[in-house]
């Protein structure tokens, strides 16, 4: 059968990926319906070499619609995800407005396709900098146990949207030109303080909560544990932007449940891992970059070392396309897992 399929946010950085997403798999789509807000009314995207004009996005357009992907972010999520869901549609919503929710699964196919089967009309697409890492890990969590995760991340610009990838490109321009240079949208757009991306580093990455860490900190810390069903794993972040346009990159230390395993035993369960690309030869210089993971689909590990000090100890270097893995794939995956097991039943 074919579907009617919305995608909320058509216009953004996530939003363009999943059309192409939809496109790359040859998705079984009767009507694609790209949405967004009035503003873009009039505006059109190409899929499959036709132009789809898009239309605003409220709770009418979802007549009629089967699977609805949401990337427009948190608030039109919790104002439009539920009158989707009553006019027969299923969501996957790619913000973090379900997320935690208790009967909202939140998937990696990866890693717990199975809990898609519990949805309830919702189905929540984790935080980027979360997909990634967990992909990584959950071989390594199967073979050898997890119990404690230490991340920093190295995230793009495009992580928060199409605003801030023009800022960088005007403030690099700019610097080097020695003119003026403006910031307006990072660290966070609707906070008071702007800083500088371009030749920069900030330790922010969205509000910060009340125990110090940023919340999106606090998304890697609490999605982990509810994706690998782990609530007593221990993960700490420090999630930091950097002044690049795509995929992020994290240096991850594990401790796993055993003392004795090799380098190479670590290496070759990273490699067996569905989704993942080792990429780890130091002899010839090898290992992901971010510009040498933008645009694939897979998550890239390398750098893998044991710890000096602990032996259970671990250090990788994870890197993916934000965009693609981190959002509009890992979502277009779940659309179809949902349709394969609706098949199925
Ligand atoms: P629009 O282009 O009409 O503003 P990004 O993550 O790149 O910043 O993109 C955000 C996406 O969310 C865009 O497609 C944007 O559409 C959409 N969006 C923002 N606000 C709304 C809204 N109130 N209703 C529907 N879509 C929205
Ligand atoms: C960033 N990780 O890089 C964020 C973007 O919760 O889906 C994704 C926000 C989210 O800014």
């Amino acid at each position: 059968s074919r579907y009617n399929v919305a995608i909320v946010g058509a216009t953004g950085a996530v939003g363009q990926k999943m059309i192409d997403m939809l496109e790359h798999v040859a998705f079984p789509i009767d009507e694609l319906r790209p949405l967004a807000s009035k503003r873009s009314v009039g505006k059109m995207v190409t899929y499959n070499g036709r132009n789809v004009a898009i239309q605003e996005a409220k709770a009418d357009a979802f007549e009629g619609v089967d699977i609805a992907l949401f990337s427009a972010g948190g608030s039109v999520s919790k104002q439009l995800a539920h009158e989707a869901v009553e006019r027969g549609a299923v969501v996957i919503d790619n913000t973090s407005a379900f997320r935690m929710h208790e009967n909202v699964p939140l998937v990696v196919p990866e890693v717990n396709k199975e809990a898609i089967r519990d949805h309830q009309g919702i189905i929540a697409n984790p935080n980027c900098s979360t997909i990634q890492m967990v992909g990584a890990l959950e071989p390594v969590r199967q073979k050898y146990g997890l119990n404690r995760v230490i991340v920093s991340t190295y995230q793009s610009v495009s992580g928060s949207g199409l605003d801030a990838v023009e800022e960088l490109k005007d403030q690099s321009q700019a610097m080097l030109d020695g003119t003026a240079v403006n910031a307006e949208i990072l660290p966070v757009k609707s906070e008071p303080k702007h800083y500088p991306i371009a030749f920069n580093a900030l330790p922010q990455i969205d509000t910060f909560e009340d125990n110090h860490y940023t919340f999106e900190e606090m998304k890697m810390i609490n999605e982990t544990k509810k994706i690998m069903g782990a609530p007593d794993l221990s993960v700490a972040a420090t999630c930091v932007r950097l002044p690049f346009f795509y995929s992020h990159a994290e240096s991850v230390y594990i401790e796993i449940d055993q003392d004795d395993v090799t380098v190479p035993q670590m290496q070759g369960v990273i490699q067996e891992g569905e989704g993942i690309v080792l990429q780890d030869d130091i002899v010839n210089q090898g290992y992901p970059t971010p510009l040498s993971a933008e645009g694939q689909l897979d998550i890239f590990v390398g750098r893998v070392r044991r710890d000096l000090d602990v032996p259970n100890g671990f250090h990788l270097w994870v890197v993916s396309d934000n965009l693609l893995k981190g959002a509009a794939w890992n979502s277009v995956q779940i659309a179809q897992a949902l349709i394969e097991m609706n098949s199925d039943a």
